[in-house]
Order: C-alpha cells, then sequence, then structure tokens
C-alpha cells in the first residue's frame, strides 16, 4: 500500500487526524507536514515529519516521490477570521495552494485527496434552517469564497480527469488537544479553556448566535468514514453537509454552568459576529448519511462533559 501525506498536521484536526490514521496504518505509514509552527514532540517521534510551504509545489513534489504518497489529507488553510484580515493571504493559501495539490494529484496519479470545505460555502441568501446540500452558495467572506472554489475545483478534477478528490462541509470543530486559529467557531473552543481556567469568558458572538457544531472524535471519524467508502457508492464528492449538533453561544455557556456552577460568560460581539450571521444555523446532512453512513456520536451535554474531564487535568499540570 501506497503512503499517506496529511498537509496542516499540526493544525487543530490535522494534529488529531495524524495520530488516528498512524494508529490505524502505522506511524511510519502517515507523513506529517506542517508550514511553520513545530509539532509536538509525540507527533515528530511518532513518525515521519516535514515542514513545506503549500505554495512551493516543488518541495510538495519531492514528498510525493520520496514517501511513495497515494492519499493525500489537504488539511491546511486558512480560516474565516484571519481570511478577512488577510484575503490575499487566503487565497494564496487556499486556492493557489489547492491547485498546487491537484495538478500534483494528477501528474503522480494519487489515488484519492481529501479537502474539506466548510460551513462558510454558504451565505446570507442560504436558507439559514436545516440547510440542503444543494442551495444557494454565494458566501460574503473571503475563505467562504476559497471554499466553494476548491468544492468545483475538486468536482471539476474528478469529472474531467477521473481523481478521485472528496470533501465535507465541515461545521465548528470542539477539541481539547490543539487550540484552532483564526476561526469564527473558535469561541466554542475558547470558552472551555477560560471557563476551567479563569470561571469566566467573554464571548465574541451574540448569546443568542446558534452555529452548527461538531465533537472532534467525530470530525476525525467523519473525516476517515468519507475517504474509505468504495468510489461507487458516491454521489456527491467534494461538498457533503456533515452536522452533529447546533446550539446557541448561550446554551453552550449553560451546559458548562451544569458542571461549573461558578462559570459566567458575558457577550461582547466583534468583526467575526457579520461572519458567523451569514453561516447556517443547521444542517441537513442526509446526503452523507445516505451514501456514506454519516452518524455522529455527540451531543451537547455529552461533549461538554468530555471536553472538561479531558481538559480540566491537561490545564492544571
Ligand atoms: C471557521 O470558523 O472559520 C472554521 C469553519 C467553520 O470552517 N471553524
Amino acid at each position: 500500500m501506497k503512503n499517506i501525506l496529511v498537509t496542516g498536521a499540526v493544525g487543530q484536526i490535522g494534529s488529531e487526524l495524524v495520530e488516528k490514521l498512524r494508529e490505524k496504518y502505522g506511524n511510519n505509514s502517515v507523513i506529517a507536514a506542517g508550514h511553520k509552527t513545530q509539532p509536538t514532540e509525540g507527533m515528530r517521534k511518532a513518525g515521519p515529519f516535514e515542514f513545506v510551504n503549500i505554495l512551493d509545489k516543488e518541495a510538495l513534489e519531492k514528498f510525493i516521490v520520496k514517501y511513495n504518497i497515494g492519499t493525500f489529507y489537504h488539511m491546511s488553510s486558512i480560516l474565516s477570521a484571519v481570511g478577512e484580515q488577510k484575503p490575499q493571504l487566503a487565497f494564496q493559501v487556499n486556492i493557489l495552494g489547492l491547485y498546487n495539490v491537484l495538478e500534483i494529484g494528477l501528474k503522480y496519479k494519487l489515488e484519492k485527496i481529501i479537502i474539506p470545505s466548510s460551513i462558510a460555502v454558504f451565505g446570507p441568501e442560504t436558507p439559514r434552517d436545516n440547510t440542503p446540500n444543494e442551495t444557494i452558495l454565494l458566501p460574503t467572506t473571503m475563505y467562504g469564497i476559497t471554499k466553494v472554489t476548491g468544492e468545483l475545483l475538486g468536482n471539476y478534477y474528478f469529472r474531467r480527469f477521473g481523481l478521485d478528490v472528496r470533501g465535507l462541509r465541515l461545521p465548528g470543530i470542539i477539541s481539547y488537544k490543539t487550540l484552532p486559529g483564526g476561526g469564527t467557531t473558535d469561541y466554542a473552543v475558547e470558552i472551555y479553556y477560560e471557563a476551567i481556567k479563569h470561571k469566566k469568558y467573554t464571548c465574541f458572538v451574540r448569546e443568542n448566535t446558534v452555529l452548527p457544531m461538531m465533537y472532534m472524535p467525530d470530525c476525525v471519524k467523519a473525516i476517515i468514514d468519507l475517504a474509505d467508502v468504495p468510489l461507487s457508492k458516491l454521489k456527491h464528492h467534494t461538498d457533503f453537509n456533515v452536522t452533529a449538533m447546533s446550539f446557541s453561544a448561550g446554551e453552550l455557556a449553560d451546559s458548562i454552568k451544569e458542571i461549573i456552577p461558578e462559570f459566567t460568560c458575558e457577550y461582547k460581539p466583534d468583526f467575526r459576529q457579520a461572519i458567523a450571521d451569514s453561516w447556517p444555523k443547521s444542517l441537513d446532512d442526509s446526503a452523507a448519511r445516505e451514501e456514506w453512513g454519516w452518524k455522529p456520536e455527540y451531543d451537547l451535554p455529552k461533549m461538554t462533559k468530555d471536553m472538561i474531564e479531558k481538559l480540566s487535568p491537561k490545564l492544571k499540570a
């Protein structure tokens, strides 16, 4: 079997994806690649790690050959909030970087490329409740524009060249191992850290802001399950809605108060409120359920219990 390359491996999702893939396929079969951030000692010791800039196509090609790569999980991306502060950078990394990956996929006949998309593909004109898989895609953020482009390019490379490109529209992802960086949904992670450390949090979206969310174990499972399903089962390719739960920032704070009663949360919306307001509140993910058996395990109370149990000893250490 050929090996697996994961870019964005030091990021919030990439770091846990690498861990799971190494458990499944063996440490040396999974090559982790990051841009500048140092990997943890655990990641570096467990298996191969390389630094690479996604815009450096030649360097990427060298790794494809050096490690005999067959499957490419392309996790590196500039997220929505940073994307609004640095739109040119978001365009380069998310579109030109992806273009490099797709072209490399053709040149080296990669077996599979996985490219996560996001709820950011939707915009203010999209129906916000139970948003269908096929609907209006008119995002107002640069991040959203790059993600729609990624979905369209991936589908194009599949139809036109037969390259097996797959992707899913991830909601906000909550986790305790690696902090997210630069997203609008980051408040849903920060709130747990601050609740445990300081018993209070100032949230950068309004209390009644509702967004679709998912806990990391479900997220990693979704990505790997989509990658593993036989191609013949797929009608969609790069644009599956996936979700696990939807809650308001206030409901999230209440779920934490159930376990940490002293916790208080106040709300001071900043520029990220407008981004959150342009995204759906909940998603219809029946296409993912039908085509590759998607089914989440965690709801809000179960996630909050696990987050606090896992994060508390880590923050006290
Ligand atoms: C972000 O907030 O930018 C990401 C996303 C929903 O894609 N977490």
